[in-house]
């Protein structure tokens, strides 16, 4: 863990070193992926099942790729009654801020009397990767699937990678609750491929999203303008604002929630009383001893770790837009009047008593947020990632009178005479009519 201190000569540049420290990408999947991408792409489900088999262990045929509807019902059945009701709870929270998000669609008529209008419509089919092993979190197979439902997507197809055969009950009571019906057991960058360019099995997808390994994202940024992607996400950040008024092992808790997730996690806490920060290390240290996720956590907290100490909150306001947190926590007396100065952070979580947990799970607002310091030009995964809009334009005679000779100016101006006609030619019949 690293400790700064704005009052320290070299804070500038140590901070610096940590602003840069989070924007490295990894290349190095690249050649092994396009030559999945590009296998796929030509040999379709045989390459699909053939890749399946090797790296997940599996004896797949083109039949298989598929999970029926008896083995997801089965497997979600599994889940426990109250864990189910969890799920639930959750789903009817995120859809509800969800359908709230949704935006209007745009129609008026202007003062050169030229009618304008904007209209929102859903994409036709988007592909869900959720992620096996480890990161197979059910909380964001709800987080990617709602949001597209509730933006009408008629289309919604789920890759889920089964190592072994094994299916994950969780996963599949998600996708259940989300109203996911379409699931394959194939995961990696040959499930993005068949996602992006299709297969016999499994028909072609507009867009893509979800979290997966470096492989995974490898995949989407190359199938990027064939299709649609979400942002790539990179390891989990928190940034916690807190001042001395707080339990400290609540804070440490909220450190470590971030740091369980990734040995590559980074937490930060931001505060402006020493022996506060003090006790919080203490904390955190404290809690590690007993934390099952020790392990990652620790490793994520020792390297990535940070404590500044700050002079005020001014200065706090301005070291976490300068960081642009996916996650910042904001553990003070009027923590709106410290947000109000926030514009660069993914989610923003008020309060003593809304730890980032609540959002992770609970809150309604999507726990899919731009990593790596993206905050400062991205936003969440929200209905707007499964909408597109169509812009209309209406000119009758009227209109066209009016805007049209500007149009045709600009036209010759820039050589090209078929535009200025095709205005210049409407403009002279509407002349000779009056
Ligand atoms: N904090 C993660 C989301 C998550 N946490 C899922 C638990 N499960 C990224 O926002
Ligand atoms: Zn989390």
């Amino acid at each position: 863990m690293k400790r700064l201190a704005t009052t320290d000569a070299q804070f500038e540049q140590a901070f610096a070193a940590l602003l840069n420290d989070r924007s490295s990408v990894e290349t190095s999947v690249a050649e092994p992926v396009r030559a999945i991408l590009t296998d796929v792409r030509a040999r379709g489900d045989a390459a699909l099942c053939d890749y399946t088999n090797r790296f997940d262990n599996l004896n797949l045929k083109p039949e298989t790729i598929r999970i029926d509807a008896d083995d997801i019902a089965r497997e979600a059945a599994r889940v426990p009654q109250d864990l189910v009701e969890a799920l639930a709870v959750a789903a009817t929270r995120i859809e509800s801020f969800h359908r709230a998000q949704a935006p209007r669609d745009l129609h008026y008529t202007d003062s050169d009397a030229v009618t304008l209008g904007m209209r929102w419509t859903p994409l036709d089919a988007v592909g869900l990767y959720v992620p096996g092993g480890k990161a197979a979190y059910p909380s964001s197979v709800l987080m990617n699937a709602l949001p597209a439902r509730v933006a009408g997507v008629s289309r919604i197809a789920m890759c889920v990678p089964c190592p072994g055969g094994v299916l994950n009950p969780l996963v599949l009571a998600a996708a259940q609750i989300a109203g996911v019906t379409e699931i394959y057991r194939v995961g990696g960058a040959q499930a993005v491929a068949a996602l992006a360019y299709g297969t016999a099995t499994i028909a072609p997808v507009d867009r893509i999203v979800g979290p997966g390994n470096a492989y995974v994202a490898e995949a989407k940024r190359q199938v990027f303008g064939h299709v649609g992607i979400d942002s790539i996400a990179g390891p989990s950040e928190v940034v916690i604002v807190a001042d001395a008024h707080n339990d400290a092992r609540f804070v440490a808790l909220d450190l470590l929630a971030q740091a369980e997730h990734d040995e590559l996690a980074q937490a930060v806490l931001i505060t402006d009383d020493a022996v506060f920060a003090n006790a919080v290390i203490g904390a955190v240290e404290h809690e590690l001893r007993t934390l099952p996720r020790a392990a990652i956590a620790s490793r994520s907290w020792e390297d990535h770790g940070v404590v500044i100490l700050v002079r005020d909150w001014d200065e706090a306001v301005s070291v976490t837009n300068r960081l642009a947190p996916e996650h910042l926590e904001v553990m003070l007396d009027s923590p709106e009047v410290f947000a109000a100065g926030i514009r660069h952070a993914g989610a923003i979580f008020l309060g003593r008593y809304c730890p980032e947990a609540v959002g992770d799970y609970v809150g309604g607002p999507n726990h899919v947020l731009p990593t790596s310091r993206t905050a400062r030009f991205a936003s969440g995964l929200s209905v707007f990632d499964f909408l597109k809009r169509t812009t209309t334009i209406a000119t009758g005679p009227d209109g066209l009178r009016r805007i049209g000779p500007a149009g045709v100016a600009l036209a010759q101006a820039e050589g090209l005479d078929a535009h200025a006609l095709s205005l210049s030619a409407r403009l002279d019949a509407l002349t000779g009519e009056t």
